[in-house]
């Protein structure tokens, strides 16, 4: 009998062990795939703004954008550029071409706060 104990005992720190590493070689190709991406543009969208008034961005760049809602439900469009984010697409990798100055705002009915829900994205 405290042989089984034992032999579950053993199996449970092998387990556990094994659970562990696989979680920190998990991380480190995370990290990996942080460290090895371009330039990134976020969104932090709350109720009722964006986490800036305006985000900037070099032309000819691959940029991932990316949207994160901190309260509420957004979804946001940068005008003139067909890029669409939203719960479903939370990122995508975009390359602006054309330097201006392009609207950001929300397309999703979100609250009261929603028609005053804008940014500005400047593409130099
Ligand atoms: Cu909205």
């Amino acid at each position: 009998m405290k042989w089984i104990m034992f032999s579950l005992f053993i199996v449970a720190c092998l387990l556990g062990a094994g659970v562990l590493f696989q979680n920190i070689s998990e991380r480190q190709a995370e990290m990996a795939a942080e460290s090895k991406a371009g330039p990134t543009l976020k969104f932090v969208a709350s109720n009722f703004q964006f986490d800036k008034p305006e985000y900037t961005v070099k032309a000819g760049e691959k940029v991932t954008v990316s949207l994160q809602n901190k309260e509420g439900l957004h979804a946001l469009e940068i005008v003139g550029l067909n890029v669409k984010l939203d719960g479903n697409t939370k990122s995508a990798d975009v390359t602006f071409d054309k330097p201006g100055t392009y609207e950001v705002h929300c397309v999703l009915p979100c609250g009261p706060g929603h028609a005053e829900m804008k940014s500005k994205l400047i593409v130099q």
